[in-house]
């Protein structure tokens, strides 16, 4: 059996469960093939989504403190990316190790094969004497196999608060995996989007373009090809919501009508009733205090807090 057809075979149980619970789910990891790849991409672009060129203004900045800790053990190290996604900020990270003739591997990790595919054609014209392994996994499922391990030390990379796709006690659980796939005095770099004015932060989950609308609605359309379904995308809306308090931007599908959906692939049907939502996507916010929790309770110590000049969003470095 091809990855594919595992993964093909997740996404149909996943989809089964997380349609048969009460209330109803679906995870937010499925967003992202071939088409939720160029969404997101489009997303990275709209002038409301400030994450990224947060995050971008970062490493522009501050590159050399970034990666000062890892150059200054001058030995040869792995430079591993969790969720690596277009490696557009990572290239500022692989633009200067090259600079500074640093003996260093690249292992990318994603889910999305496309989207490693894509990164790993980039990288050969931009780099064509680095060392790229791609990894097609989870999170969890890389963390736990290593296929970096090799005796040398590691920078681990996982940017874009892709963290904030977890909830609280998920992403200590992330945290539990980061700390046993890393070794003693590994370094992590965590990207996380910060708490900051609701409105902000709402606005970048609610473009006015409707480009986060047909990315969440991509959930729908990839049941429809690739589980035969006959869901309606125009009767249900994008709705997300944010609570300053908890920091969780949640995002939902909301039915408009009463109906039922099928699914010939699975020999299913799911009924909704009128303004039953899905819950689709948690991107959750962080106060820089509760990340000095985090990185203590995780078993991690904070070497530096980069952030950007509004102070929006924030790279921690922490060493294992
Ligand atoms: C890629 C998980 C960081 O949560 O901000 C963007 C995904 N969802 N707009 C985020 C996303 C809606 C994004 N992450």
């Amino acid at each position: 059996m091809t990855s594919k057809n595992l993964d093909f075979g997740t996404f149909a149980q996943d989809v089964m469960i997380g349609l048969s619970a009460n209330p109803k789910t679906l995870p937010s990891k499925y967003f992202y093939d071939a088409k939720g790849d160029k969404l997101f991409q489009k997303i990275m672009a709209l002038p409301e989504y400030y994450l990224t060129r947060k995050e971008f203004e970062i490493f522009e900045n501050q590159y050399e403190a970034i990666l000062e800790p890892i150059l200054n053990l001058g030995q040869s190290f792995n430079l591993v990316e969790l969720g690596a996604g277009d490696g557009l900020k990572t290239k500022i990270l692989l633009k200067y190790l090259n600079q500074q003739d640093a003996d260093f591997e690249y292992f990318p990790v994603d889910f999305s094969g496309s989207v490693l595919q894509e990164l790993k054609e980039s990288l050969a014209t931009g780099f064509p004497k680095l060392k790229v392994t791609s990894v097609e996994d989870t999170y969890r499922g890389a963390l736990k196999k290593r296929a970096w391990e090799n005796g040398k030390p590691n920078l681990i990379l996982f940017l874009g608060s892709n963290l904030g796709n977890f909830s609280r006690e998920e992403a200590y659980d992330i945290l539990d995996h980061l700390r046993i796939g890393a070794n003693h005095n590994d370094f992590v770099l965590i990207g996380i989007d910060l708490k900051k004015n609701p409105q902000i932060i709402l606005d970048a989950y609610h473009d006015p373009a409707g480009v986060t609308r047909d990315f969440n609605l991509n959930l729908l359309d990839r049941i429809n090809r690739e589980l035969n379904g006959d869901i309606d995308l125009d009767s249900f809306i994008h709705w997300p919501s944010y609570d300053p308090v908890s920091g969780e931007c949640r995002s939902h599908l909301v039915s408009l009508k009463d109906q039922t959906i099928n699914l010939k692939a699975l020999d299913q049907s799911f009924y909704f009733e009128a303004f039953e939502p899905i819950f689709t996507e948690i991107s959750k916010k962080y106060s820089l205090s509760e990340i000095e929790i985090f990185a203590e309770r995780g078993g991690f110590v904070t070497i530096e807090n980069f952030t950007d000049s509004e102070q929006y969003f924030a790279d921690v470095l922490w060493q294992r």
